[in-house]
């Protein structure tokens, strides 16, 4: 994990561990900005117990933001946004044969009074970028790495059309 020595400030989850790869990429996310998270694969209707005792156990640990990724009919982002009031970031990922617009669909469709923020299909680079950001309304530093992260993106556009144009007359 990011930290071992410090509690986790984000809780990822998913419903199964063939979300593994893309979920990954999330973590990789947090790696990157030194966030401590915990990862755990916690079905919400293969052991729904056991993901309520997880989303408790995690809010009164000090995590601040939950990213759930789930594929098919993809409740368990719902289902963490019901059992806690922190921000729940949603990832619908590809998956069976409608590709993940059933998980899309699923996750960005919540009703009105609980809110899952849903990123587009497999894009847990979006969710944890989104969960840094959350964090950073309470963390200079953290805000400071974001602008950075910006800055260097920004930088890289640039520099690929220089190359583009170098040896246009
Ligand atoms: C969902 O069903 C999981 O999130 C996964 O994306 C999908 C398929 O799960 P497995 O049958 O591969 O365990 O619950």
């Amino acid at each position: 994990m990011a930290d071992q020595q410090s509690k986790p400030l984000v809780a990822i989850v998913m419903g199964s561990d063939s979300d593994f790869a893309v979920m990954q990429k999330a973590a990789d996310i947090l790696i990157e900005f030194q966030i401590p998270y915990e990862m755990r694969i916690l079905s919400a209707h293969r052991v729904p117990n056991k993901l309520k005792e997880f989303v408790e156990k995690s809010e009164s640990e000090g995590v601040k933001v939950f990213i759930a990724g789930a594929g098919l009919a993809a409740h368990l982002p719902g289902v963490i946004a019901s059992m806690t009031y922190l921000p729940v970031i949603g990832i619908p990922l590809l998956s069976g044969t409608l590709n993940g617009i059933d998980s899309l669909l699923s996750i960005v469709q919540m009703p009105g009074g609980i809110p899952v923020a849903t990123v587009g299909i497999d894009n847990s680079k979006n969710a944890a970028l989104l969960a840094v950001q959350i964090l950073s309304t309470s963390n200079n530093e953290l805000a400071d790495k974001l602008k950075l992260y910006r800055k260097k993106m920004a930088d890289a556009v640039l520099k690929k059309d220089a190359d583009l144009n170098k040896n246009v007359m």
